[in-house]
Parts: C-alpha cells; sequence; structure tokens
C-alpha cells in the first residue's frame, strides 16, 4: 500500500502512484483519519506534544470529517480525493470550497506528518539526487533553506511553504494560502503547480503554543525534525 491508496476514498489506488509512503490507512469511503507514524511527543524540543496532539486529533480529524460530509453532498464518495483536488471545477460549483479547504488540509495534513520523523532518526540533510539537485538549483542546502525559509515566514496569515517539482522536472520553493497546494489547478498560478515533495504549515494551530508569535523560530526548529529520506522517495517519484 503506498500514500496515494491512503488518499483514495474508496476504490483501488490508481496505477503509476507518484506518492510512495509507510503510511497505512483505511481506503474505504468514508475516509478515516490515519495515526501519526511517530508519538506525539516524538518530535520534542522541536515540535511539542500538545501541539502535535491537537493538530492531528482535533484540526486533522476535523478535515476528514468535513471532507466527508462534502464528498457525500457532492456524491463523489469513493473518487480519489486527490484528483479532485487538482480539478476542482469538476465538482458541483456549491461543495468546490468545501473540497478544496478540507481536502487540502486532509492531503496536505496526511503529507505534513510524513515529512517529518523524530530529531536523529534519519539523515540531517538531503543527499543523492535530491541533494545534487537541491544544489544546482539552489546554489546550496543553506541557499535553499533560507528561501524556503522566506516563504514560509512572509506568508501572511495561515498557509504553506512549499519545495515542489514542476512539470519540467525542475524544483521550486512556492507558498499557498489556508489548504491549497500545489496540486490545485485553476487554484494557485499555472506557474507554481507541481508535485510537493516537502511542505511547511505555518498556519498558528502548528506552532503558537510553544513559539507564539515567533514563526522564524518554529521554522528554524522544524528542520530538526524533516524526514529527509521520505522527502527523497517523493523527489524519486515525482522527477521519475
Ligand atoms: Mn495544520
Amino acid at each position: 500500500m503506498n500514500r496515494r491508496s491512503f488518499l483514495v476514498a474508496g476504490g483501488a489506488a490508481v496505477a503509476g502512484s507518484v506518492l510512495p509512503s509507510p503510511l497505512q490507512a483505511a481506503a474505504a469511503f468514508p475516509l478515516e483519519l490515519g495515526k501519526l507514524p511517530y508519538a506525539p511527543e516524538a518530535l520534542e524540543p522541536y515540535i511539542d506534544a500538545q501541539t502535535m496532539t491537537i493538530h492531528h486529533d482535533k484540526h486533522h480529524a476535523a478535515y476528514v470529517t468535513n471532507l466527508n460530509k462534502a464528498l457525500d453532498a457532492a456524491k463523489v464518495g469513493g473518487k480519489d480525493a486527490l484528483e479532485l483536488i487538482k480539478d476542482l471545477s469538476a465538482l458541483p460549483t456549491d461543495s468546490q470550497t468545501a473540497v478544496r479547504n478540507n481536502g487540502g488540509g486532509h492531503v496536505n495534513h496526511t503529507l505534513f506528518w510524513s515529512w517529518m520523523a523524530p530529531a536523529g532518526s534519519v539523515a540531517k540533510g538531503p543527499d543523492g539526487k535530491l541533494g545534487a539537485a537541491i544544489q544546482s538549483t539552489f546554489s546550496s542546502v543553506d541557499d535553499f533553506k533560507k528561501l524556503f525559509g522566506e516563504a514560509a515566514t512572509k506568508r501572511f496569515g495561515s498557509g504553506w511553504a512549499w519545495l515542489v517539482v514542476k512539470a519540467d522536472g525542475k524544483l521550486a520553493v512556492t507558498s499557498t494560502p489556508n489548504q491549497d497546494n500545489p496540486w490545485m489547478k485553476g487554484i494557485v498560478p499555472d506557474g507554481d503547480l507541481g508535485t510537493p515533495i516537502l511542505g511547511l504549515d505555518v498556519w498558528e494551530h502548528a506552532y503558537y503554543l510553544k513559539y507564539q508569535n515567533k514563526r522564524p523560530d518554529y521554522i528554524t526548529a522544524w528542520w530538526n525534525v524533516v524526514n529527509w529520506a521520505e522527502v527523497a522517495k517523493g523527489y524519486a517519484a515525482a522527477a521519475a
């Protein structure tokens, strides 16, 4: 089973999935909230247990609940949630906002949990083909982190910063508001479309208990728990 199937609201995962993942969850409609891939305290001291618990058990859970309601109302329960958010215009008009917000929320958080791991359990930085691509695109890993950190810091209000593989296979740093993501055609600018291989949640619910208004401190700390092995897997699949 791969991550794609985690996002499928019933039915079989689509062949040629670009999102391999260790995550497993029920694929049947209604969608279920998957478990965190580690204990809520596993990311301390960088991300605290209370934040992780509320973020997963309350916020992510709410996106799943509300996505199920929206898919049910739109009579598309059983279709691939990721495919639906890639083309929201195919949905009934009165369902688009709910699927955009809650489908985005579900997809984004499912990936976000997998993009983190306990500090020390994985490589400290990108290596192999991913490391080489980051260096050739951004000059250095530090320059990449600076650019990504700026995108995360400057995102006004709630949203995400992303490292994406664009259609031409090149890497880029982008940012979206709310629960939008780089898959959402017609929502994000065409030039920002791509496959996200790393994302950072900069909603206040992701950091406020520990970092209060100091979003840059949260961003700096977060690099300690980035799961580079998982990012490399996403890169290998998306750039293939
Ligand atoms: Mn969040």
